[in-house]
C-alpha cells in the first residue's frame, strides 16, 4: 500500500497529455493499486495517473456509497455521448472548490481492465460525470477550464495564497 502525493492546480504538470499504456504489466497493476489506495485515503470518487505525476492513460473510480466497488480504466475511450447534465464537481487537484460543470448524461466507454483485458460499458449520471472528469485529466484538462476566466483566476489566486500560507507556517 502506498499513498502518492497529488499535484494541485495551477501546477503545469497537470496540463500534460498522458501516453497510452502499451502493455499492462505488474508495474501497471502496482500503480493501479497505489492510485486506489490514494483515492480511498483522500477520500475521492476518482483519481487519474496524471494527478500523481505519472503520465499514462490510467484512471480509477469508485462512486459507490460504501467505497467498495473499484473501477479501473486503462486507455479509456469515450463514445456515444447523449443528453446533458450539470453537477457540482470537485477535484482532489483543486481542493475546497466546487462548481457546476456541463457534461454528457450518458456515455459509452471502452478500456482495458487491471488485467489488460478489453471491456466496454455504458455509464450515466454521477458515474458518467466522473469518467468524463477523469478522462479530461489524461488530456491535461481540469474542471476549472469549463468555468469563466474570472472564476478560474479567483480559484488560482486563492489556492496560491493558501499554498504560501502553508509554506510560511512550516
Ligand atoms: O472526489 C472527486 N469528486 C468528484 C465530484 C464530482 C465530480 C467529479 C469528482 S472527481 C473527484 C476526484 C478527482 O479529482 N478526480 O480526478
Ligand atoms: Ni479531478
Amino acid at each position: 500500500m502506498a499513498l502518492l502525493p497529488i499535484l494541485e492546480f495551477p501546477d503545469p504538470r497537470l496540463r500534460t497529455t498522458a501516453q497510452p499504456v502499451e502493455r499492462v504489466t505488474s508495474a501497471t497493476r502496482k500503480l493501479v493499486d497505489d492510485l486506489l489506495d490514494t483515492m480511498y485515503e483522500a477520500p475521492g470518487i476518482g483519481l487519474s495517473a496524471t494527478q500523481v505525476d505519472v503520465h499514462q492513460r490510467i484512471v480509477v473510480i469508485d462512486v459507490s456509497a460504501t467505497q467498495d466497488a473499484p473501477l479501473v480504466l486503462i486507455n479509456p475511450q469515450l463514445s456515444a455521448p447523449e443528453g446533458t447534465q450539470e453537477r457540482e464537481e470537485g477535484c482532489l487537484s483543486v481542493p475546497t472548490f466546487y462548481e457546476a460543470v456541463p457534461r454528457a448524461e450518458r456515455i459509452r466507454v471502452a478500456a482495458l481492465d487491471r488485467d489488460g483485458k478489453p471491456f466496454e460499458m455504458q455509464a450515466q449520471a454521477l458515474l458518467a460525470v466522473c469518467i468524463q472528469h477523469e478522462c479530461d485529466h489524461l488530456d491535461g484538462k481540469l474542471f476549472v477550464d469549463y468555468l469563466s476566466s474570472l472564476k478560474r483566476e479567483r480559484i488560482r489566486r486563492r489556492l496560491s495564497k493558501l499554498r504560501r500560507q502553508e509554506a510560511a507556517a512550516r
